[in-house]
């Protein structure tokens, strides 16, 4: 059996929620960053939206996946596997079964979930060396072990969650990990029609509205605070300028919020929304340009059948210090 990676020290996850709550509530327009949906709720909340019908990126992404993986194992060599982001690695075991590979090492903040995932896949795959982390990859990526032929992963258009700024700033410190034998494997949802975005994000059965309204209960959990989730609609909208979707939550009347942890009160007007996620959608030229700005070279570009979804194989610029 293995052990956990644990560099998430409760006392420092505490203080990082803290210094977003605080900051997010108590901004104009309020905001919170994502990456708090994920407790052991919000992750089997997103799984369940990765079988809603409307929810097109997980199935695309696993058809490309299913159709490269020979490819992409012959174009790589590689042995060693990180997965940030992993969450269920439920499409990763197109990867391992296409891999020749020596360790996997599944990185999430969902650490109850991540280890539960990755008991399921050390039982599956025997000969694999599986060692989960529990990481925020924003901060620990430096300290995430590597191994020989290193491909790192980032699936599910999970890059889209973060702002440019953001982006730029994680994809150099992906590259800053790799050597000149490595890649990296990048899974971004693109453009598309407005619709089909929309109703992506603002299902039918309302499992997206329960994910968003998940990081209230995170933080009633976590800061002692007392919002009540079903005071606030969920809303999915595009933004046309940004090309992302923005997931917010509006306030259904005036209301009070009491953060106890935080000793601060907030205020919500009426219809007040405050944005919970973005989710961008690329465009080709643009995942390109990114890429190179942080330090890759486009090897591969792949996308499903319709187009909906890509899946991009980056190499480190050779003359890249
Ligand atoms: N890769 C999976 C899961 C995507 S959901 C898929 O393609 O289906 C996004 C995952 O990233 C969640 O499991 C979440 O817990 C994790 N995550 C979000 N922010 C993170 C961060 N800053 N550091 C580490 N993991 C993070
Ligand atoms: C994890 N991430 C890529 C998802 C997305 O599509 O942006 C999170 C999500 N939010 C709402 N539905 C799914």
């Amino acid at each position: 059996m293995f052990e956990i990676a644990h560099f998430l020290k409760p006392e420092e996850l505490d203080e990082a929620l803290r210094a977003d709550v605080s900051a997010g509530l108590t901004s104009e327009p309020k905001t919170l960053p994502p990456k708090w949906f994920y407790d052991d709720r919000g992750s089997e909340l997103f799984t369940e939206i990765t079988r809603l019908e409307e929810y097109y990126p997980t199935r695309r992404e696993r058809a490309i996946l299913a159709a490269r993986a020979g490819e992409i194992a012959s174009v790589t060599g590689a042995r060693t596997l990180v997965e940030l982001g992993a969450g269920s690695g439920e499409k990763t075991r197109l990867l391992l079964d296409a891999l020749d590979l020596e360790t996997y090492v599944p990185v999430d903040v969902s650490d109850d979930y991540l280890l539960e995932a990755a008991e399921k896949i050390a039982a599956e795959y025997p000969e694999l060396d599986v060692r989960p982390v529990a990481a925020d990859y924003e901060r620990h990526l430096s300290r995430i072990p590597g191994g020989p032929r290193k491909l790192v992963a980032f699936l599910g258009g999970t890059v889209g969650n973060m702002v440019p700024r953001e982006r730029h700033r994680f994809l150099s410190a992906v590259r800053a990990t790799l050597g000149p034998e490595d890649g990296l494997l990048l899974g971004a949802d693109l453009v598309k029609d407005e619709k089909r975005l929309v109703r992506a994000y603002d299902d039918g059965q309302g499992v997206t509205a329960e994910f968003n309204r998940n990081v209230l209960r995170v933080i009633n959990a976590r800061l002692d605070a007392d919002f009540v989730p079903e005071a606030f609609d969920h809303v999915a909208v595009w933004n046309a300028e940004d090309e992302w979707i923005e997931m917010r939550l509006r306030s259904r009347g005036r209301q009070e919020v009491r953060v106890g942890a935080l000793d601060l009160t907030v205020r919500f007007a009426d219809a007040e929304e405050m944005r919970t996620e973005i989710s961008a959608k690329f465009r080709p030229e643009r995942l390109e340009s990114e890429l190179e700005a942080a330090g890759y070279t486009l090897a591969e570009f792949w996308t499903d059948p319709d187009g909906d979804f890509s899946l991009t194989l980056a190499r480190p610029q050779k003359d890249h210090d």
